[in-house]
């Protein structure tokens, strides 16, 4: 028999007064794994926005991996100002996973981090399950535990799902549409939404399985298709880079924006019942029609530049993702605000900026043009 969670929304999951008329309502509490990616970002500061402490697992890299959120860190030692805290974890680490839950005691949980390139999950199919798969299995049952053991019944939890666990399915694809994934990725993330769907069955959990669409954002990895676009037409323009070594272009993408996205999300939560919710734009768009937009708002056109290189291409692809995101529009009320043209020119104008600033680098002698990302 299931073990249930009461899940309604009580403690400090709703602002409350702490007994005393003159304290501050307490702010809501968000733990964020994969912070220092590109949705993680933007959640921070959507939330940060709407008041909540945020709290973000970082792993341990050789290397300063906070990039994205740097512009929002306060020094932890400015108590009352530093609203954004962060914790080093992994998700093959079960072990710290509990103990930042313990000692943070979340309202919302959200699970953004990811190996997240289809491609190299072909290269490294073993570790992307036990970060991907696994790893969301491991913080589950870390609120599952941490729940059972302080009755702290009111944890939300976000799962981040994707559309590419459709895969060959061909569009729309909704809520109700068959998965068959085509990487260990995709694969990945299946597992990763039962085991969501399970928690919530089996044990009450309030978990949610967010299924986006690709969202781009001028923070998006360069080694994504749209970043790979967007930087190279600002090293082309700035005479940096010639050439762009691309696979596919006849795959098609729902391509959002991240800041859109991450709304949803934070919906998603909000709600009196938790559910599953595919986010998207509708409307699908080729690489090559990405690379007509992007080289042809700066007057370039990108038959000049782009060389199909094999070793780009992946031994399974996903041809074409268009979502019916019409549940989300529906009971969460979200509908994207930036389209497909607005987005590549928002991509394009931050990358020329970031090339004019590589531009007086390599000038100055402190950086080879040939380095390309
Ligand atoms: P990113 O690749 O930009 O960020 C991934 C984050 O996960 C980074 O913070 C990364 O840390 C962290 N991470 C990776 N491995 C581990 C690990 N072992 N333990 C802890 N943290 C780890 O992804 P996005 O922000 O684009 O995507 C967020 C989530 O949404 C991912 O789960 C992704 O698979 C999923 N998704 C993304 C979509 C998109 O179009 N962007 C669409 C659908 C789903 P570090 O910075 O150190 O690398
Ligand atoms: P995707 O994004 O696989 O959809 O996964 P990506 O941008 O990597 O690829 C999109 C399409 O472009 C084709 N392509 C290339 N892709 C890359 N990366 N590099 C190239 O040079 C290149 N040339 C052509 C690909 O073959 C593919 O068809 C993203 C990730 O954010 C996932 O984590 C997320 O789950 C899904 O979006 C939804």
């Amino acid at each position: 028999m299931a073990t249930n969670i009461n899940t309604t929304r009580s403690g400090s999951a709703t602002p409350t007064v702490n007994g005393d008329a003159e304290a501050p309502p307490k702010p809501r509490i968000a733990l964020i794994t994969g912070i220092t990616g590109q949705d993680g970002s933007y959640l921070t500061e959507l939330l940060l926005n709407k008041g909540y402490e945020v709290h973000g697992l970082i792993r341990r890299s050789s290397n300063f991996n906070t990039q994205r959120i740097n512009h929002i860190y306060i020094d932890p030692h400015n108590t009352h100002k530093a609203r954004m805290k962060l914790h080093y974890a992994d998700l093959t680490d079960a072990s710290s996973l509990r103990r930042w839950l313990d000692t943070i005691l979340p309202d919302e949980v959200y699970n953004l981090a990811a190996q997240s390139h289809v491609a190299v999950s072909f290269e490294i199919p073993d570790y992307t399950a036990d970060v991907v798969a696994t790893g969301a299995l491991r913080l589950l049952e870390a609120v599952r535990s941490h729940i059972a053991a302080t009755g702290r019944s009111h944890i939300r939890y976000y799962q981040a799902g994707s559309s590419e666990m459709f895969g060959s399915t061909p569009p729309p694809q909704s809520e109700t549409t068959p998965f068959h994934p085509r990487s260990p990725y995709a694969a990945s993330k299946c597992a990763a939404h039962w085991y969501t769907v399970n928690y919530r069955e089996a044990y009450g959990l309030f978990a949610c399985n967010g299924i986006l669409f690709n969202h781009e954002s001028p923070r998006r990895g360069e080694n994504f298709v749209t970043r790979k676009i967007t930087r190279a037409v600002g090293r082309i323009k700035i005479g940096l880079q010639s050439k762009l070594f691309l696979g596919n272009l006849q795959a098609s993408r729902d391509w959002g924006f991240a800041g859109d996205y991450v709304e949803a999300m934070w919906m998603m939560l909000q709600q009196e019942k938790a559910d599953d919710y595919v986010v998207a734009t509708e409307e699908s768009h080729t690489v090559e029609e990405f690379l007509e937009v992007a080289f042809g708002y700066v007057g370039l056109n990108w038959k000049d530049h782009v060389v199909i290189d094999k070793r780009y291409f992946r031994p399974a692809e996903v041809d074409n993702l268009q979502g019916d995101s019409s549940k989300a529009r529906k009971v969460l009320g979200w509908k994207p605000k930036v389209g497909f043209e607005e987005l590549v020119k928002m991509m394009v104008d931050e990358d020329i900026e970031l090339a004019k600033r590589e531009k007086v680098l390599v000038d100055a002698g402190y950086m080879d043009a040939q380095q390309q990302p």
